[in-house]
């Protein structure tokens, strides 16, 4: 080796060292008169960089040479968080990385705190995204995510007077050492305009002239994996105007208008969408759709050209996963490609394109069901909307069969509803056009079948599959809680780190009275580091020897933060009248955190509410030493990391039949938190695998919600329970608003006029026994609770998204490991 290379390739601290202060001056250009955090920050992460991109080159060359099928993960969401501690780990160097630092000056601590969270996701969708692309490099499958570079992220929250506010994510202003521009790798893109019929090769053929061009450049990001040699990609697209200004305006004079169409195409990523649950028919979120879509086809279809196949095998060489409907425009977009680009006859084209895709589901609201306006989808995607139609004919002719006598369902499972005007559904195009549509969790995918597309699972027996979801123990484990990691291993060895069904090793030392006294010390010193946090951040004041009660999470109905809110409420009033039910109970800090989507009314209202509570409560000095509330601003991964070690209890409390999986309920099981939650989404596979003895399992289960659906009554339900009622009088009395009277109101009308739709009545009494058993649990029977806590880190081992991974490769991707050799 060179060397020159030696520096860049080199492990010791040394080595480590000596880049770092090389980066300082010759990337940074730092010296005595002008260092900052950042700069220092940049330098490491460079120096890290530099130790990837070697591997990273030969992975590609691996992958080429050896003609490796890839899968391909479109996902407009990737919420990656900081990516410096997890590559450091993933490389195997943090010991000789706080050696370097340290040999200099700096702690590692200080300088990975300076990294932004990359926050291109909303919550749940975009997080799975991101432990996939882990456990993908992990377990060394040829991968790319493909995705958008947005210039902001998801937004800043901030509380003002306990209301939300957003605040943009410039998350790229100080610059972004991870990515790696390639300005070769750039794709045009057109929007709009016409379909002609031109005679080509002696066929009629269509071809669509576009009225708007926009260019899709790439930026790319290494994935790594642990204990290994791959580095896979993240490919995300940038929009840029394919001219710098229309010089014909310009030189008319209209410098504005010259400048405005470039803005507008530059437009198209420059922010994400903030909703999760709520789909908006917004034409600039379309066009991000087909944007990313188009450009990642586009890409595929180049590597695949140059192994020179047949078009046949394309799903030999490319799997394609859809996640959600967002990137469902890949089933017309591969269809136009084959049809009018590459001449196939329509039978073959379809044969490619259904057994290329495949579809993954992760919602039960209704309304997060995706559907365009047909007038718009045509007006931008005129040839696609003609291919959709064909699809949709073809469709139901085969359909009609199925339903001899009833031709109404035909209108269920049609891509067109006929509204006015007409929508095309995403969801059902993405059925029709993919070989397996997958739900999230067993319940989630059966509910799929059951209740949201009967139907299609009638056509289509064999398409309908359950992936269980995964998060990757390195990142939720190994490095945000090092403490209880280090336990781990004295105990039971690494091996859980690439194969985390050894984790159930650890079930004996549940039994071990030594092992639990360290378990239990090194979560109250990750709430000392969790209170230091808080306090550093936002000014919170939090006891760390308090009970950690934790719900974190997007703020949603369904999810039903006000659940929890009510039974504080309960405990309040106990506390005030010195029942029974509170007689024991530890001193207990309520956690909550979350981002609500901007335009969802009653979301927020749900933060000015618990903000409200806070407020009051904590400043009471009847109980101020038993019972505190906080919502902490601005939840993102990066706080994650921080909060779910230390938390005691975690709140998955959402009604049964609406959470499709749920990942925080994972990380709090292997962080070893105890849940309290409903028969819901991969909750009831966390029950399966650690026993409900070792959990707070309450509620009604989906069937009985489905029952009960007929004959609930949310006001005669709180009449005939004195402490619920007491609570909502409390609640509604304008005690925790008493200066902004009536703004709860439209939370009141929701429980009581609306009927409650998340049956939070329904649930109330047996939530509040069930919080009270785990309370009186903790404070009885310490070494009990950790011993439950144990085995909830024993059993987590099916909750890695290594298995989750491992299973789409089996059952979906066939496609299998490609192991990169190390450099000599
Ligand atoms: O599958 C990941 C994640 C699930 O764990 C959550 O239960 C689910 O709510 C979330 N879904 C979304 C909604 N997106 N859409 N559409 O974020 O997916």
């Amino acid at each position: 080796m060179k060397d020159q290379q030696k520096t860049r390739y080199g492990h010791t601290a040394k080595d480590i060292a000596q880049d770092f202060a090389e980066h300082l001056k010759y990337s940074q250009d730092a010296d005595m008169y002008h260092t900052t955090q950042e700069g220092r920050y940049t330098a490491l992460a460079l120096t890290v960089r530099d130790r990837i991109i070697h591997q990273w080159n030969l992975s590609r060359k691996t992958q080429r040479q050896q003609s490796a099928k890839r899968v391909y993960y479109l996902s407009l969401e990737f919420l990656m968080g900081r990516a410096m501690t997890n590559n450091i780990i993933n490389l195997g160097i943090e010991g000789p990385v706080r050696e370097a630092l340290a040999s200099l000056g700096y702690t590692y601590e200080e300088l990975s705190e300076v990294e932004p969270d990359a926050g291109l996701g909303n919550g749940g969708l975009g997080r799975l995204a991101a432990c996939f692309l882990d456990s993908l490099a992990t377990l060394e499958i040829p991968a790319y995510g493909y995705g958008i570079r947005y210039n902001y992220g998801i937004f800043r929250q901030q509380i003002k007077n306990g209301w939300q506010a957003e605040q943009p994510d410039n998350w790229l202003r100080d610059g972004n050492p991870w990515e790696v521009l390639r300005p070769d790798v750039v794709y045009p893109v057109q929007f709009g305009g016409e379909v002609q019929i031109i005679r080509e090769r002696g066929k009629d053929q269509f071809k669509w002239i576009g009225s708007e061009i926009v260019q899709g450049i790439a930026y790319d990001t290494p994935i790594i994996g642990f204990g290994c040699k791959t580095v896979n990609t993240l490919r995300l697209w940038s929009a840029k105007s394919p001219e710098e200004f229309n010089f014909h305006e310009f030189n008319d004079g209209d410098y504005t208008e010259a400048v405005r169409s470039k803005i507008s195409a530059e437009n198209l990523s420059q922010v994400l969408y903030p909703n999760d649950t709520q789909y908006m028919g917004k034409e600039l979120r379309l066009k991000q759709q087909y944007f990313f879509v188009a450009c990642s086809l586009a890409d595929i279809i180049r590597r695949f050209k140059r192994e020179n196949k047949s078009w046949s095998m394309l799903p030999d060489f490319a799997a394609i996963q859809l996640n959600d409907t967002h990137p469902s425009l890949a089933v017309p977009e591969l269809m136009r490609i084959l049809l009018d680009e590459e001449l196939l006859d329509w039978d073959g084209a379809w044969d490619i394109t259904t057994r290329t895709l495949a579809y993954t589901n992760h919602t039960l609201m209704p309304e997060a069901l995706e559907k365009w306006s047909l007038p718009m989808l045509q007006k931008i995607l005129p040839r696609h909307m003609q291919i959709i139609y064909e699809i949709n004919h073809r469709f139901l002719q085969q359909a009609v069969s199925y339903f001899p006598l009833q031709p109404q369902m035909l209108g269920k499972i049609s891509v067109i509803e006929e509204s006015n005007p007409k929508q095309v559904r995403m969801a059902n195009l993405a059925i029709i056009g993919s070989h397996s549509t997958n739900g999230v969790a067993a319940l989630h995918s059966q509910l799929l079948k059951k209740q949201m597309f009967p139907q299609f699972n009638l056509i289509f027996p064999d398409r309908f599959n359950n992936k269980t979801n995964g998060i990757t123990q390195r990142r939720w484990l190994l490095a945000s809680n090092p403490k209880l990691a280090d336990l781990i291993k004295s105990a039971i060895g690494d091996a859980w780190i690439t194969d985390f069904s050894r984790i159930s090793d650890l079930a004996p030392f549940a039994e071990d009275k030594n092992f639990l006294l360290d378990f239990k010390a090194i979560k109250e010193e990750n709430k000392v580091r969790c209170a230091a946090f808080l306090k550093a951040e936002s000014g919170l004041i939090i006891n760390p020897s308090s009970f950690f009660d934790v719900q974190v999470k997007r703020i949603h109905e369904y999810k039903r933060q006000l659940l929890n809110a009510l039974n504080i409420l309960i405990i309040y009033n106990d506390l005030k009248n010195g029942g029974e039910a509170t007689k024991n109970m530890e001193s207990t800090t309520f956690l909550f955190g979350g981002k609500a989507a901007p335009g969802y009314v009653n979301a927020k209202l749900i933060i000015k509410l618990i903000n409200n509570i806070a407020k009051v409560i904590n400043a009471d000095p009847a109980t101020r030493d038993r019972l505190a509330i906080h919502f902490m601003p601005n939840y993102r991964v990066s706080m994650a990391e921080i909060v779910i070690p230390a938390t005691n209890l975690s709140q998955q409390i959402s009604t049964a039949g609406t959470e499709a999986s749920g990942t925080g309920n994972m990380k709090f099981m292997c962080n070893g938190a105890l849940t309290i939650g409903t028969m819901d989404g991969a909750n009831v596979e966390i029950a399966e695998e650690v026993g409900k003895e070792n959990m707070f399992i309450f509620g009604h289960t989906e069937e009985q919600i489905a029952k009960l659906s007929h004959t609930y009554d949310p006001f005669s339900t709180v009449m005939a329970d004195k402490e619920i009622k007491k609570a909502i009088d409390l609640l509604f009395s304008g005690y925790f608003n008493v200066n902004e009277p009536n703004i709860f109101e439209p939370l009141r009308r929701s429980l009581f006029e609306e009927g409650d739709r998340y049956y939070h009545f329904a649930d109330l009494r047996m939530y509040s026994e069930a919080h009270r058993t785990a309370r009186e649990l903790y404070a009885t029977d310490g070494m009990e609770w950790n011993r439950r806590a144990t085995l909830n880190v024993a059993s987590s081992g099916k909750f890695s998204s290594d298995r989750t991974i491992a299973e789409y490769a089996n059952d979906i991707w066939n496609i299998k490991a490609c192991p990169v050799a190390k450099d000599t």
